[in-house]
């Protein structure tokens, strides 16, 4: 019989937290696989094996490793739509819901990690400018509570995470409607359970990283 065993490989305060909350929300059973990216733990043979590039999230999936926060995102929402926030197949917001989750990753994260960098995009970078990304993402999120409409979505647990670190970092415009947005969705207990056990690992983290553990 396969294994179906579902296991989160994650260190505290990193883009796997977005997944931790995730996979409460949708009331997943999963064992955490805590790393300790102080420590160098990312960068273990063991941990390598998982992920070449030593980067979390990772997640295993019986014999499966899924990589990359938002295909992982997109495979966990689809095993739990029990939980009521994933778009199906038949939904007629699936469209836009891949949309955004992959506009996220793809062009998202690229423009703001240029605007971190102070690098100007050229023609051939995978989005338009800086502007242009930062724009469209206000006129979504500045037409109902949620980034698909009046319903809360697996979207929206990714861009609530990802607007709260990008406005913490400064790279993205400090607009009302993405600190509302922001405050609406990390308010939610899923979150805020995550942010307290993290402050005790961070600690446990750098202590043990300290000492040379
Ligand atoms: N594209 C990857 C990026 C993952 C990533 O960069 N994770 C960071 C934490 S936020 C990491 O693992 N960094 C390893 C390190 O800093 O040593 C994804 O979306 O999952």
């Amino acid at each position: 019989m396969s294994d179906d065993k579902l296991t989160l490989y994650y260190a505290p305060q990193s883009r796997a937290s977005t997944t931790r909350v995730l996979l409460d929300e949708l009331g997943a059973p999963y064992d955490l696989h805590v790393l300790n990216m102080r420590a160098g733990e990312l960068k273990s043979p063991e941990f390598l094996a998982i992920n070449p590039l030593s980067r979390v999230p990772a997640l295993r999936h019986g014999e499966t490793i899924v990589t990359e926060s938002i295909a992982i995102a997109l495979h966990v929402a689809d095993l739990f739509p029990q939980a009521g926030l994933t778009p199906g197949l038949g939904d007629p917001r699936r469209g836009a819901y891949l949309r955004w989750m992959v506009f996220y990753g793809s062009s998202f994260e690229p423009a703001v990690v240029d605007k971190a960098f102070d690098r100007e995009p050229t023609p051939q970078s995978p989005y338009g400018t800086y502007e242009q990304v930062m724009d469209l993402l206000a006129e979504q999120l500045g037409k109902a509570p949620y980034i698909l409409g009046d319903e809360i979505s697996v979207a929206d647990i990714q861009w609530g995470s990802a607007l709260r670190w990008t406005l913490m970092f400064k790279i993205v415009p400090d607009l009302p409607v993405f600190t509302e947005y922001a405050e609406r969705i990390t308010s939610r207990p899923s979150f805020q359970r995550v942010f307290e056990d993290e402050a005790r690992l961070v600690a446990e983290h750098e202590a043990a990283a300290g000492s040379g553990r």
